[in-house]
């Protein structure tokens, strides 16, 4: 068993493994930056440790700052939260080789879902449904042309190593092919340093579904349903909820099972998320994350587990505390991404925060770093707390999440909770009737500037 684990990370989500650490009778290392010396992460955990300056860069991404400071505190295993090193084989390896934990997958499962060829071939030959494109990479303009042929335009040039948008490029003809193929390339090459690209057919109107697995790196596997995490901006999650408003009994049943055999197949170690775009009835896998998400909270509400205390279990070696038999849906929760910047150009409005009130009550959850005083540094990113709440159904919930934000106060800088409040408001919110281009549409039409 593990006496105390370091998290390699800061804000809601370092406060988030300490809490569960804390309840497993597991001591905390905090890690930190000369930046987040008055963090609240720091504050929380049983012992704090600098490792370095402000930027990210040479602090929380500091590898040899991070080994040391186990070595120097003791502790056995690593959780590295989400973002940072949270997906970075190279330091999985690292942290094996001086014989500590990584609280999450093996170096290689998160090699083979980093590069996304390789991810969906592997997919693929586990049974999950991919969308069609083409076989593997694309290597020159003329085979590309032969994709778009064959599938049909429009058809979506996507770098192997993309992420966060970038290195992704529709054709929506031959015509556009050319130039699509090669930009897609080279923001593949300067934003990752790899020009490999793969082609698919483009869908125009999808939700994006994720599906939590949860494996126990020995051949069991479950799943905990699905999410949509269709509202978003420029490829930033804003609001999340579960169950998906789309999807029925049957299909998360169908779906959630090929996901949970696929990933006992390999063995697969932790928390999963396998994404999905979903169109007219059909799932179609993009990418898996091969870490704890932003929005795991809202599959913790209506499961009622705790899935840190499951990473920390199996990484101990332990078995995950339940079985699929032993997992049903309780409610609709969703989750609101606070954020540190001001509308409506979503600019980072990082400050002084001179007042801080979390809201309660029955089924709301506030998780963040906040506090009265605390200045927010300019130096990470932009998220500053996650609202969850929960309802016996999907209007109890809005109807919640209303009454929560109206209780929440963060004063001192601008933040993104009026936008939550004028989205309530929205048809298409009310309804569930959204998909992946319905909030940037929305924007554009409720925020334009002026
Ligand atoms: C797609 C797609 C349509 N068709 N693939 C965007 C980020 C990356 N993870 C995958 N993305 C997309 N892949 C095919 N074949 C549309 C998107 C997409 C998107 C996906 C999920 C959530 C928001 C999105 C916004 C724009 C485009």
């Amino acid at each position: 068993m593990f006496e105390k684990i370091l998290i390699a990370n800061r804000g809601e989500i370092a406060l988030r493994v300490i809490r569960a650490a804390r309840e497993m009778g597991i001591k905390s290392v905090a890690v930190h930056s000369t930046a987040d010396s008055d963090a609240m992460h720091v504050r929380m955990a049983d012992e704090a440790i600098c490792i370095g300056p402000a930027p990210g860069s040479e602090s929380y991404l500091n590898v040899a700052s991070i080994i040391a400071a186990c070595e120097v505190t003791g502790a056995q295993a690593i959780h590295p939260g989400y973002g940072f090193l949270s997906e970075n084989a190279n330091f999985v390896q690292i942290v094996e080789d001086h014989d500590l934990t990584f609280i999450g997958p093996t170096a290689e499962h998160i090699r083979v879902m980093g590069d996304k060829i390789t991810a969906k071939d592997t997919m693929k030959a586990l049974g999950v449904p991919c969308v069609p494109g083409s076989d593997g990479g694309v290597p020159d303009l003329d085979s590309a042309l032969k994709i778009g042929e064959e599938f049909g335009y429009p058809v979506i040039i996507k770098a192997t190593a993309g992420g966060g948008g970038k290195g992704m490029k529709v054709a929506n003809s031959a015509e556009e092919m050319k130039s699509a193929f090669q930009t897609a390339r080279a923001e593949g090459k300067s934003n990752f340093g790899n020009d490999e690209v793969y082609i698919e057919k483009y869908l125009t109107t999808p939700r994006h579904i994720e599906i939590q697995v949860f494996g126990d790196g020995k051949g069991n596997a479950v799943h905990l349903g699905e999410r949509d995490c269709s509202l978003q901006r420029r490829h930033q999650k804003v609001f999340e909820e579960a169950p998906g408003p789309a999807i029925s009994p049957e299909e998360r049943a169908r779906i959630g099972k090929v996901c949970a055999d696929a990933v006992a197949q390999i063995n697969y170690i932790g928390a999963g998320t396998i994404e999905f775009l979903y169109e007219n009835g059909e799932f179609y896998f993009i990418e898996m994350n091969t870490r704890l998400q932003v929005e795991h909270p809202v599959t913790e509400a209506i499961f009622g587990v705790d899935l840190v205390r499951e990473q920390i279990r199996v990484a101990e070696g332990l078995p995950m505390s339940f079985g699929q038999d032993d997992l049903h849906i309780n409610g609709h929760a969703i989750e609101v991404r606070i954020n540190a910047e001001k509308l409506p150009n979503f600019a980072p409005c990082p400050g002084h925060i001179s007042h801080f009130h979390a809201p309660g009550g029955l089924g709301v959850r506030m998780d963040s770093a906040l506090y009265d005083g605390y200045s927010i540094p300019p130096y990470y990113d932009s998220l500053i707390g996650k609202l969850i709440v929960h309802g016996r159904d999907r209007p109890e919930a809005l109807a919640r999440l209303n009454r929560a934000l109206g209780e929440l106060i963060v004063d001192g800088i601008d933040t993104t909770i009026p936008l939550f409040h004028a989205l309530l408001e929205a048809e298409a919110v009310q309804t569930g009737d959204y998909n992946i281009h319905w909030l940037e549409h929305w924007l554009d039409a409720n925020m334009a500037e002026g």
